[in-house]
């Protein structure tokens, strides 16, 4: 998992290790006059430099693989220090790399070398100062900060609560009082994790200044083969595309709330209160499908009840997600996934249970780490996380800095897009969940459940590193850092909380990713790419009904020009593997647009009269 996070386009969720990078001032200082005095490197050092930093850095990440797999399946005082150790040794080493890279910059390379050079450049996610202990400190805070998430508990009716307990309230109950209050205990938990994150802020920007970047933000925007200003211009032009779809479902979903709750709890103009939309973090919003259903139609059928009907648990959860793949003719995963993965959350020790995929050997020891529940929710999370397992195994080939997706996006869509046929009712019949498959009728309801979880999603997957890169910036000082939060909040989601925020609240700390320092940008893009490889791949099929009823199911073909575009790992700029597979050069949100028509036409009309925004 450190390779991914250290290479960061690789990134599946990445897991503690990559912080940081240290050159001891004894090493900075070796290389220092080297650099300022040597000779221009010729091309065969180039190559040199390069195939020995693989070398080096396959050896020393599997060991940092499993340090970081220890600790977030058995978190201890012990695996904590066992992992920043680890941690703290690959980041000096990639530190140093990145700072060598740079001494070729003015050669002339073949483009293979070039592009590995480059990679190297932004590899860090943070990079640590040049001065002794400072990789040390930043890799003891980054573990520390993720078990102290991890573990965090609160007290709720006289019990202590974990945030898997929580966010199965915020799922299933419509007690504005305790939604209110599980809600505000989970953030009992952050206030204290501020100055570990303000410190690893400072030392990160101080790492990233070090490598030539303006400051952590920018060195995050810079994988994605444009300039990082650019890329910010994107995502803000990408946002653009789809805020009016956004604005519509809020506008619906709020008077449904409205409706359920009364003006004292839900105004039925602003913004909609943030507990109230099923999920901890507002962020997907399926789990409130029973409150705004449409009223006309006949009910539709649960997954959430599906899956406990027909007795799944959770091993079969996974065997059902692996089977799509295998579908496709992909080949089914390893002996050692099964026996190795965790999938539940195991009794008697503390895990990290926000789910994610990991290859510890940048080979074929692939596995997951999720504290699976048989519900909707996580039987697409399961899709998700295998997406990540076969885009590792399919770049294993490719040498050791090209193992990573297209870009950071790439990664978190191949599961996200098998998802997309997976849970279309077509699928669930074959495969025995549901007896009938709705007609046309079917439509709407299920385009709406789809649109709480990705059109939802889309303003949250923006807003996360859109507060980061404020406090990188220093746009956001840590005594600002909640106000700023719920600035974006409001501003993007069109949210508030259910009451006013503490004086030592710090609400970012209580997203997963935050203290897990994982960027997010990656999962707006994935909300994007999704649907783009969507209709590349019923147009493949020869799918000629509607974009959201289509299922890729057992299509081999499509999944052997899916499994190319895979193969290619990082090896080439992302819009080649997007053309590879879709013929599309651009990111464009006009194949999400085309997914959810049908229901944007209808919400427009549902919405009539209502003054819509906040
Ligand atoms: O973190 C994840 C995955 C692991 S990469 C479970 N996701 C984001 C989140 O939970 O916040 C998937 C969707 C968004
Ligand atoms: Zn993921």
């Amino acid at each position: 998992m450190l390779k991914m996070k250290l290479l960061a386009a690789g990134a599946a969720l990445a897991m503690a290790a990559g912080l940081g990078g240290l050159a001891t001032s004894a090493q900075a200082q070796a290389q220092a006059p080297a650099a300022a005095t040597a000779a221009k490197p010729t091309p065969a050092e180039a190559r040199a430099f390069i195939a020995k930093a693989e070398t080096d850095l396959a050896r020393l990440s599997e060991y940092v693989n499993k340090a970081a797999w220890v600790r977030a399946t058995y978190i201890t005082e012990d695996t904590q220090w066992l992992e920043a150790k680890a941690s703290s040794e690959i980041t000096d080493m990639a530190t140093r790399l990145a700072i060598d890279a740079a001494r070729f910059d003015g050669v002339v390379l073949d483009g293979v070398t070039r592009r590995k050079l480059d990679i190297l450049k932004r590899a860090l996610v943070a990079p640590a100062p040049q001065r002794p202990g400072a990789a040390d400190e930043m890799a003891t805070i980054a573990s520390r900060l993720d078990s102290t998430y991890s573990t965090g508990k609160f007290a709720y009716k006289g019990k202590q609560i974990t945030l898997n307990d929580a966010e199965d309230i915020l799922a299933e109950s419509r007690d504005p009082e305790e939604l209110k209050a599980v809600w505000e205990g989970w953030r009992s938990i952050s206030p204290g994790m501020r100055d570990d994150y303000a410190r690893l802020v400072a030392m990160s920007n101080e790492g990233s200044v070090a490598l030539g970047y303006k400051d952590t933000g920018a060195l995050w925007r810079s994988g994605y083969d444009m300039d990082p200003d650019a890329f910010a211009a994107e995502t803000d032009r990408l946002w653009k595309q789809i805020e009016p779809f956004y604005k519509n479902l809020h506008c619906y979903v709020r008077a449904r709330l409205n409706e359920k709750y009364g003006d004292s709890v839900q105004p039925r103009t602003g913004p909609i209160r943030a507990d109230l939309l099923g999920n901890m973090w507002a962020q997907q919003w399926g789990n409130i499908y029973p409150i705004v259903a449409p009223k006309s139609t006949t009910p539709s059928y649960s997954l959430d009840k599906l899956l406990v009907d027909a007795d799944y648990d959770a091993t079969k959860m996974v065997k059902t997600g692996e089977a799509f793949y295998v579908s496709m003719g992909l080949a089914p995963l390893p002996d050692t996934f099964w026996t190795r993965s965790q999938i539940v959350r195991p009794e008697g020790r503390e895990v990290v249970c926000h789910a994610s995929a990991w290859d510890l050997d940048d080979a074929d020891d692939i596995r997951i780490k999720m504290c699976t529940k048989v519900n909707a929710e996580d039987f697409y999370v399961v899709h998700h996380e295998l997406g990540h397992n076969f885009y590792q195994r399919a770049y294993k080939d490719q040498s050791f800095i090209f193992r990573g997706g297209a870009n950071d996006g790439f990664h978190e869509a191949i599961g996200d897009f098998i998802g997309l046929s997976a849970l279309t009712p077509t699928y669930l019949k074959q495969i025995g969940l549901l007896d009938e498959a709705p007609g046309p009728e079917g439509d709407i309801p299920f385009l709406l459940k789809m649109a709480l979880d990705k059109i939802a999603f889309m303003p949250f997957g923006l807003l996360v590193d859109r507060w980061r890169w404020e406090v990188f910036s220093g746009e956001l000082t840590p005594a600002q850092y909640n106000d700023g939060w719920w600035a974006l909040r409001t501003k993007y989601q069109g949210i508030v909380p259910p009451g006013p925020r503490p004086q030592d609240a710090f609400d970012p700390g209580a997203k997963y990713h935050v203290p897990g320092n994982v960027p997010y940008t990656r999962y707006f893009l994935a909300h994007i790419y999704q649907f783009q490889f969507q209709r590349a791949a019923c147009k493949q099929a020869g799918w000629k009904g509607p974009l959201h009823r289509c299922s890729i199911y057992g299509d081999k073909v499509v999944g052997a020009r899916f499994n190319a575009m895979m193969e290619m790992g990082q090896s080439k700029p992302w819009p080649e593997a997007l053309e590879a597979f879709s013929g599309e050069t651009r990111t464009d949100a006009s194949a999400v647009a085309e997914y959810f028509k049908p229901l944007n036409i209808w919400l427009t009309k549902q919405n009539k009269g209502q003054k819509c925004g906040w």
